[in-house]
C-alpha cells in the first residue's frame, strides 16, 4: 500500500479526496431507463430484466411467490439460520431502544406541545445482487422498518439467494420483487401494475442504482442517503496488533475495487508491520483481485502526533473508523466526523457489519460530516401536536398578536384577537 510519511496539512485535502466518479455519463444512461419504467410499467421491467440481467420474468412474474420465500429456509444450513436469527435479535434490541417516549411539554401554562412518531407507510428496500449478495443489509434496513411500523415494506433484488428471502421473511417484508438495477429504483419510485409506489427508498447499489436514487430524489422521492463506495479508516498505535489491523483493512477492501481504506499512525514500526502482513493476508483471499484494486486507491499515513491524527480523521470523515489505540474511548470523544466508531483491538468492523446491533448503512464519501447512518429515525416521521387551553391562549396570544402585526399579517393576528375577545366577553373582569 502507498505509505505517505508526514504530509503537510496543505496536502491533506488532496490526500483525503475520494476517487472522483463522473456522474454525468451514468445519468445519461439511467434517465431513459427511469422514463421507460415510468411510462411502460411491468412490461418495461420485463424487457429491462431480459436486457440487463438476462432473466425472463414474463413467465414467473415480477413478484417472488410466498411459497418460494417460505422454501428458502430449507435451503440454508442450521448454523447459518441460527447466526441470522442471533444477528436479528441483536440488531432489533439496539434499534428498539431508539424509540423515544412521547413527552408532553408545557411551554407556558396552558400551552402544551408534543411529537408523535409515525412509521413511513410504504418503504422500498433495494438489495443488490452481484458477486456477494448482502443479505445482512436486509436485516439492517428491514428491522428498523419493522420496528417503525411501516405498513408496506417492498424489497427489490435481482438475486434469488435464499438467505435474502429468509431474512426478508424475518423482518416482515410484505412483497419481494426479482428486479434489479436502476429499473428497480424506478419501479418503487413511480409504482407499476405490480410494484407499489413507496414514499422512501433505501439501500446500497452500484453507480447506476445510486444515480437512479439521486435522480428520483430530485423529483421529490425521499432516499436514505447519497451512497458512495464503502470505506474504513484505522487509527492504530503500537498497542495495535498488525495482523488484526491488516485484516480490518482487507475486510473493507474486499467489498469492491472502488472501496477505500486508510491507515493512520504515529508509529512507523506499526505501519511497516501492517504493510507486510497485509500482503500475506491478501494472497489468501478469494476476492484478492478486487481487494488489490481497492488497495491501489488506499494509503497509510504517518503523522507526527495524536492531535494530527485526530484532525486528519475528522477531515476525512470516514464511514467506519477503527481506533486501535490506547485509551480508544477517550480518543473517540474527540472524533466529530465519522459514521460508526469501533474501539480497541477486539472490535473489528465486520462485527458491526453483521451482528453487534448497530446499523451498517452508513454515510460514505465524507457525508459523515452532516449525515447519520440509518436508524429507527430513518423510517419514521415525527408529527408535532399542540393543544392550547383558554388560559394558554391568554398567555401566548399577545405574543403572537405582536409578532403578526410586525409581519403585517392581519389574518394571523385576527385568529388570536377574535378568540381573546370572545374569552373576555364570556368572562368579563
Ligand atoms: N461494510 C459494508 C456492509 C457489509 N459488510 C455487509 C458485509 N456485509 C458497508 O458498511
Ligand atoms: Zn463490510
Amino acid at each position: 500500500m502507498n505509505i505517505i510519511p508526514f504530509p503537510d496539512r496543505a496536502e491533506w485535502p488532496a490526500l483525503l479526496a475520494r476517487p472522483v466518479q463522473s456522474t454525468q455519463q451514468i445519468e445519461a444512461t439511467v434517465a431513459p431507463i427511469l422514463e421507460q419504467v415510468r411510462s411502460g410499467g411491468d412490461a418495461a421491467l420485463i424487457v429491462l430484466a431480459q436486457k440487463f440481467d438476462k432473466v425472463d420474468l414474463s413467465e414467473g412474474g415480477l413478484e417472488v411467490a410466498t411459497s418460494e420465500i417460505d422454501a428458502a429456509e430449507d435451503q440454508l444450513s442450521d448454523e447459518l439460520k441460527s447466526a441470522i436469527r442471533q444477528a436479528y435479535q441483536n440488531i432489533r434490541l439496539f434499534h428498539e431502544r431508539q424509540t423515544q417516549p412521547v413527552e408532553k411539554i408545557e411551554t407556558m401554562p396552558g400551552v402544551t406541545c408534543w411529537r408523535k412518531s409515525v412509521g413511513i407507510e410504504k418503504v422500498g428496500l433495494y438489495i443488490p445482487g452481484g458477486t456477494a449478495p448482502l443479505f445482512s443489509t436486509v436485516l439492517m434496513l428491514g428491522i428498523p422498518a419493522q420496528l417503525a411500523g411501516c405498513r408496506e415494506i417492498v424489497l427489490c433484488t435481482p438475486s434469488n439467494n435464499p438467505a435474502i428471502y429468509f431474512a426478508a421473511k424475518l423482518v416482515g417484508v410484505t412483497k419481494v420483487f426479482r428486479i434489479g438495477g436502476a429499473q428497480a429504483i424506478a419501479a418503487m419510485a413511480y409504482g407499476t401494475e405490480s410494484v407499489p409506489q413507496v414514499y422512501k427508498i433505501f439501500g446500497p447499489g452500484n453507480q447506476y442504482v445510486t444515480s437512479a436514487k439521486m435522480l428520483v430524489a430530485k423529483e421529490g422521492m425521499a432516499i436514505d442517503m447519497p451512497a458512495g463506495p464503502s470505506e474504513v479508516a484505522v487509527y492504530a498505535d503500537d498497542s495495535a496488533i498488525p495482523a488484526f489491523v491488516a485484516a480490518d483493512l482487507l475486510s473493507q477492501a474486499e467489498h469492491g475495487a472502488d472501496s477505500q481504506v486508510l491507515l493512520v499512525s504515529t508509529s512507523k514500526k506499526l505501519i511497516t508491520s501492517v504493510n507486510l502482513t497485509l500482503t500475506t493476508q491478501l494472497g489468501k483471499l478469494s476476492r484478492q483481485t478486487l481487494a488489490a484494486k481497492a488497495l491501489e486507491n488506499s494509503k497509510m499515513i504517518l503523522v507526527e502526533s495524536q492531535a494530527d491524527a485526530i484532525d486528519l480523521l475528522n477531515a476525512y470523515a470516514a464511514e467506519h473508523l477503527i481506533l486501535s489505540v490506547e485509551n480508544a474511548e477517550t480518543v473517540a470523544e474527540q472524533i466529530i466526523n465519522a459514521g460508526s466508531i469501533f474501539l480497541g483491538n477486539y472490535t473489528p468492523e465486520s462485527v458491526g457489519d453483521y451482528a453487534s446491533g448497530t446499523n451498517h448503512t452508513l454515510p460514505t464519501n465524507g457525508f459523515a460530516r452532516a449525515y447519520s447512518g440509518v436508524s429507527l429515525d430513518s423510517f419514521v416521521k415525527k408529527i408535532t401536536i399542540q393543544h392550547i387551553t383558554p388560559e394558554g391562549l391568554q398567555n401566548v396570544g399577545p405574543v403572537v398578536e405582536a409578532m403578526a402585526e410586525a409581519e403585517s399579517l392581519d389574518a394571523h393576528k385576527r385568529a388570536v384577537s377574535l378568540r381573546l375577545a370572545s374569552l373576555a366577553e364570556a368572562n368579563p373582569v
